[in-house]
């Protein structure tokens, strides 16, 4: 198939997840288009059957805030035609899905079909902004698949924007060859003395993600147990959360290591994974972890107990127990066996339900119903 992928490029959960659906679509023969202001930041480096279109974005004095949306669909459009799409699969309800309807519109007959991923901020944040929450529910309404990360998520779709879609849920997934444990570069010793135990977040720093929380868990850890906290990422909380490590004496071990491209390598090294959030409708960097080994300590929020499963590859608890979630991490640190049977359970679920292979024939399976849907 003749595919165009529209995400945000920028580095977060959706943009990984279209990226490296891209590549293994690429893998498979099919032909990827990327359409984004940037190349999506999990994608660099040449890959045959990939290519990427990048949108101009004029920048014109009249135009106090230029007409991104604008200039996308008519990249959509343009890329369409030039490479004659089936289809275009867009990632993130707003701006994609209107963006991808506005193509179809300027290319009548002849259009792509339009596939919406729904991943979770665009329903539950974004979407219910009163601003954006009819724009958000035209754009499902019009889609010709959508699909969702999560049960959680599909349900919610249907709540709170009464759409009638059948709404597919794709989870997301990994590559097992890439995520794994016993990844030497860097070893532990680049983060953390020996005898030191590494606990890891990462995530964008958004209040959702209780960063500070992160940073609580691991000073109660720490009392009792010799350990660093890594955190990767950045965003808007990160100075409070560094704040918070110096004024509870710990900056020197909680180490913020910014933006990082190669995650798998960092996530190879960890003991535990925190997530902690308020709301994760799925959460990909939980199970990038538990592919790694590692367990994830995290809240009974969302979609995530859908991919941790509590008491067998991690812990999962009320969102805001730190005193809990300091003392699940706690007990797996002290407990080496518990910790490797965990991580052991944690790896065969991501092999089980989460592995890039099987996920991405259930999108193209999606692919083929919506186009069998029209032809
Ligand atoms: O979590 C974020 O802030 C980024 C956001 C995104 O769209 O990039 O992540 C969402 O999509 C990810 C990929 O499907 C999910 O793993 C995350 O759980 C989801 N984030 C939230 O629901 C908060």
């Amino acid at each position: 198939m003749n595919i165009g992928i529209t995400c945000y490029p920028t580095v977060g959960g959706s943009g990984a997840v279209a990226a490296e659906l891209g590549k293994v679509l690429a893998r498979r023969g099919h032909e990827v288009h990327f359409v984004s202001y940037r190349l999506p930041f999990r994608l660099g480096g040449f890959q045959e059957h990939i290519r990427f279109h990048e949108i101009d974005v004029t920048a014109y004095s009249l135009f106090e805030y230029p007409p991104h949306d604008l200039a996308l669909a008519a990249k959509m459009a343009e890329v369409a035609r030039e490479n004659h799409l089936d289809l275009f699969h867009v990632h993130y309800a707003i701006p994609h899905a209107i963006a991808g309807f506005l193509a179809q519109q300027m290319l009548g007959d002849s259009a792509p079909r339009l596939v919406t991923t729904l991943h979770g901020t665009d329903v539950t944040l974004v979407g219910q902004d009163r601003s954006f929450f009819e724009i958000t529910r035209f754009g499902i309404e019009r889609s010709n698949g959508v699909t969702a990360v999560s049960e959680f998520l599909r349900r919610m779709t249907l709540d709170e924007f009464g759409v009638h879609n059948t709404i597919d849920v794709v989870p997301n997934f990994v590559d097992l060859a890439k995520h794994c444990a016993g990844r030497t570069t860097p070893d532990r010793s680049a983060f953390a003395d020996p005898g030191e135990r590494i606990l890891l977040h990462m995530s964008n720093f958004r209040p959702v993600k209780r960063v500070l929380d992160v940073v609580r868990i691991f000073e109660r850890v720490r009392r009792e147990i010799p350990s660093v906290l890594l955190m990767v990422g950045d965003g808007p909380e990160r100075a409070s959360a560094q704040a918070l490590a110096r004024r509870l004496g710990i900056a020197d071990k909680v180490r913020f290591l910014g933006r990082q491209d190669s995650i798998e390598e960092i996530t190879a090294v960890a003991d535990l994974y925190l997530l902690p959030s308020e709301l994760e409708s799925f959460g990909l960097s939980a199970l990038e972890a538990m592919a790694c080994g590692v367990p994830v300590i995290g809240s009974d929020a969302g979609g995530l107990p859908e991919v941790v499963k509590n008491g067998e590859t991690g812990y999962l608890l009320p969102v805001g127990d730190i005193e809990g979630m300091a003392t699940r991490a706690l007990e797996l640190l002290r407990d080496e066996a518990l910790h490797r049977k965990m991580a052991q359970a944690a790896r065969q679920r991501v092999a089980a339900c989460f592995d890039a292979e099987q996920i991405v024939s259930q999108y193209e399976r999606v692919y083929e119903r919506v186009l069998a849907g029209t032809r």
